[in-house]
């Protein structure tokens, strides 16, 4: 669908042109389910989201390779083998994607720096076109007066440093300040806020434990490892950028509210080491300078040495905290698991086709905890919330009617308006995903976007949500 976009040279006055079929019929107005944003506070901020490695295409403009290049290539690793080397080549489509982000009326974008794309080794190799498209991208937002969002690190490891250990080897963590040093010369003065790690526990659990994401280990030591350096580099990045006086510093924790199998006390043991693991860990470390006892018992053997010496570092502040919401977890314990005894089982609940349940009432659980024991005082960024669905491309393959999606998001924001109201101090919101994209190990096989992108022709297509969204946004 064609939107019209007419910007003045310096992209003032913007005006947008509804698709003929949303314009102002105020009854179909009144039926937009996205309307709750309206009541939103004036200064909330609406964004969307995407990563480096999902959507830039990583064979383009000199970028280094990554971990995940070398992941996909294994056998059985990702979705019919499918890789970021294209992706929705957004290198060269950068401005139609911040015109969509623009015209939706999203003033925040959250994108990530890929680090290989800046240092081609990940340390001293430097490739210039990769630092002169963040400098097009970022100027490209703050002309169409998008705030940029910035994510050091959203899972493109260079795969020299994946050669020399990753994230089971400290050095990593100084290497990785040592690029937060370099994005700080360059872009520090034109980013609105920075998140150093996005989900450490993918880097970390997801990657090195569970095998699902680069560099697919199943490996209990390695995970433990990752686990507090990941945290390290959190912290040598952070104190990086606040010697450059950068403000706005952040993490990005993906947060499940997790519930027992059943009453019986294994399962809610179980349950306890499941949350900690997944959700206390980081929050514990960073807020507290502290590990949760039953996890630092299970992981106590394979601890680097003196890693006790880090936690004051670790907890040093932060000025916001990002979640990323999407379902809740129901938790068994299980003999057979070697380590941990526990395992995930299916809920009862509808599901995304990621075959997530839709729990909105998670995020009240999540965010109170959140509020109540750790992140008292600082702001709340929901950095990432969204739904994978089937996509129909009906009437000529040019509408999408994402109903489920637009649903998700309606029960999710409503949920969030509510916590608002009862003061959690929550700041922002993102859509995952502006585009559909490279869903990690799924390939392009889920689709999470607002928008369609056809990986044949690059056409992108603003599906339904996209248009809720921007009906609801316009009035803001
Ligand atoms: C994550 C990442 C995104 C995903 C999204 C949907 O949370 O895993 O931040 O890269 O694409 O969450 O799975």
């Amino acid at each position: 669908m064609q939107i019209s976009l007419i910007y003045d040279q310096k992209y003032k006055n913007r005006q947008i042109r509804l698709p003929l079929k949303h314009q102002n019929n105020e009854d179909d107005l009144n039926m937009n389910p996205l309307k709750i944003i309206e009541s939103f506070p004036h200064d909330f901020i609406f964004g969307t989201a995407t990563s480096s490695y999902q959507i830039e295409g990583s064979s383009f403009g000199g970028c280094g390779r990554s971990h995940w290049d070398s992941f996909a290539q294994k056998p059985n690793a990702t979705y019919k083998g499918q890789n970021g080397n294209i992706a929705c080549n957004h290198i060269q489509y950068w401005e139609k994607d911040l015109d969509l982000v623009a015209d939706a009326g999203f003033k925040a974008y959250r994108f990530s720096f890929s680090w290989p794309r800046l240092f081609i080794d990940g340390k001293t190799t430097r490739n210039n076109n990769g630092f002169s498209f963040y400098d097009r991208l970022i100027d490209g937002m703050l002309a169409r007066e998008i705030l940029p969002f910035s994510t050091l690190y959203h899972w493109d490891l260079p795969q020299n440093l994946a050669d020399k250990g990753g994230w089971t080897n400290r050095d990593t963590c100084k290497w990785f300040a040592d690029y937060t040093e370099a994005i700080m010369q360059r872009f520090g003065d034109r980013l609105h806020s920075v998140a150093t790690i996005n989900e450490p526990w993918c880097v970390s659990w997801l990657s090195h434990y569970l095998g699902h994401h680069a560099p697919g280990l199943r490996n209990l030591e390695a995970a433990v490892r990752s686990m507090h350096y990941i945290l390290v580099a959190h912290s040598n990045a952070t104190e990086v950028m606040r010697s450059y006086n950068q403000k706005n510093l952040g993490i990005v924790l993906n947060k499940e509210h997790m519930m027992p199998a059943s009453n019986t006390d294994e399962d809610v043991e179980a349950c306890k080491l499941s949350d900690e693991i997944y959700n206390l860990w980081f929050d514990e470390a960073i807020f507290k300078g502290q590990y949760p006892k039953k996890t630092l018992k299970l992981f106590h053997q394979y601890m680097p040495e003196n890693f006790e010496i880090d936690l004051p570092q670790i907890n040093r502040k932060i000025d916001w905290i990002g979640i990323n919401y999407y379902t809740r977890s129901i938790i068994k314990a299980d003999q057979y698991e070697p380590n941990t005894k526990f395992i995930t089982v299916a809920g009862d609940l509808p599901k995304t086709d990621m075959g997530w349940e839709i729990f909105p009432a998670g995020l009240t659980k999540i965010l109170t905890r959140q509020v109540e024991s750790y992140s008292k005082t600082i702001s709340i960024h929901i950095t990432e919330n969204g739904m994978a669905s089937h996509d129909v491309l009906v009437n000529g393959s040019k509408v999408i009617n994402d109903q489920d999606r637009i649903k998700y998001y309606q029960l999710h924001l409503e949920e969030l308006k509510t916590l608002i109201d009862n003061k959690i101090p929550i700041k922002s919101y993102f859509a995952w995903s502006l585009l559909d994209n490279f869903e990690w190990a799924f390939g392009y096989n889920k689709t999470f976007g607002l928008v369609s992108v056809n990986y044949d022709t690059q056409i992108r297509t603003p599906k339904n949500s996209y248009y809720a969204f921007q009906r609801a946004l316009k009035f803001l």
